[in-house]
């Protein structure tokens, strides 16, 4: 059985194989190792920003694509029948988690403008004391999967209280449904936004979503930046009545001319929350537990349903 990698560090990373699994390495679609035929099991290139979805018509034997992304957004329904789509959901949980704590807690006392005084050497302590605290603070968050069990775990010590809210509410877990957040809104000093990017979650952040917010709020988007418009977030938060952390935007790179880089309640980073030393070790150890299962005959786990 023929596999494709996309990292030349995959292949130590992968450890054992069964045998007769080869392993090629795919960094990018428009350098292929060897023929496509023969490939049944492809884990294509980590939000490359290149579209290797082209591919998909071109590989005659795929039976498998692992993404090592825990979205699958980019991939949902574009694969041939008969191809099991599986996303890698629990590898980003640790970074993903540790960028909403770190990018929760530089917003809450203020360390983006204390990074801009120290650039300026400006000793800021009248003009930015006091900070902000996180104790007592009522943590939403949208978006109840793994990484919202992860948020949540590293976030509890820090004496916060936590509404989930879930696309599916599960009563006994104490999840809402979505249809609950005009009402859960109000009550939320942080919203962490964590859903998946679906035709129901596009545009989920939008200009209710952020008026209900109560002033002061902050919302900390570490989903996918169509989740939010962007047109309703640059209103909203130049009027400086909400604070946020956004890892991912909409467009994604943000052009340089882009009015939410200029904002000063506004935290941003370059999509990276779950690109962190320990994501490829992670990541393969899921894909050799992948190809172990489809060598075996045995049900692929994170299987992406076509309602994804
Ligand atoms: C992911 C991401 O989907 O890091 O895994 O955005």
């Amino acid at each position: 059985m023929k596999v494709w990698i996309p990292h030349p560090a995959g292949r130590a990373l992968l450890g054992e194989l069964p045998p007769g699994v080869t392993v090629e390495v795919a960094e990018h679609p428009s350098r292929l190792p060897s023929e496509v035929a023969g490939v049944r099991f492809w884990v294509p290139p980590f939000l490359s920003g290149v579209d290797a979805t082209a591919l998909l018509g071109r590989l005659p034997d795929l039976r498998v694509v692992q993404l090592l992304s825990a979205g699958a957004d980019a991939w949902a329904g574009r694969v041939p029948p008969g191809v099991t789509l599986c996303d890698a959901r629990g590898v980003h949980d640790v970074g993903t988690a540790e960028w909403v704590v770190a990018a929760i807690l530089s917003q809450v006392r203020g360390f983006p403008a204390f990074a801009l005084a120290q650039s300026r050497r400006e000793w800021a302590y009248d003009r930015l004391c006091p900070t902000d605290e996180l104790a007592g603070k009522r943590v939403l968050i949208v978006g109840a999967g793994s990484i919202g069990a992860a948020v949540r775990a590293r976030l509890a010590p820090f004496e916060v209280t936590f509404t989930l809210v879930a696309r599916t509410p599960r009563p006994a877990e104490g999840v809402h449904g979505v249809d609950e957040l005009p009402a859960l809104l109000p009550e939320a000093d942080v919203v962490v936004v964590l859903v998946p990017l679906t035709d129901a979650t596009r545009g989920l952040v939008d200009e209710k979503f952020l008026a209900a917010m109560p002033d002061g709020a902050l919302l900390v988007n570490a989903a996918r930046g169509p989740v939010a418009r962007t047109d309703a977030l640059v209103a909203e938060l130049t009027t400086g009545r909400l604070r946020a952390a956004l890892d991912v935007t909409d467009p994604e790179p943000l052009p340089a001319d882009h009015p939410l880089w200029e904002l000063p309640n506004v935290l941003l980073t370059p999509h990276v929350a779950g690109s962190v030393r320990g994501l490829l070790p992670r990541a393969y150890r899921l894909v050799a537990e992948q190809v172990r299962r489809f060598a075996a005959g045995e049900p692929l786990v994170n299987a992406v349903s076509d309602g994804y």
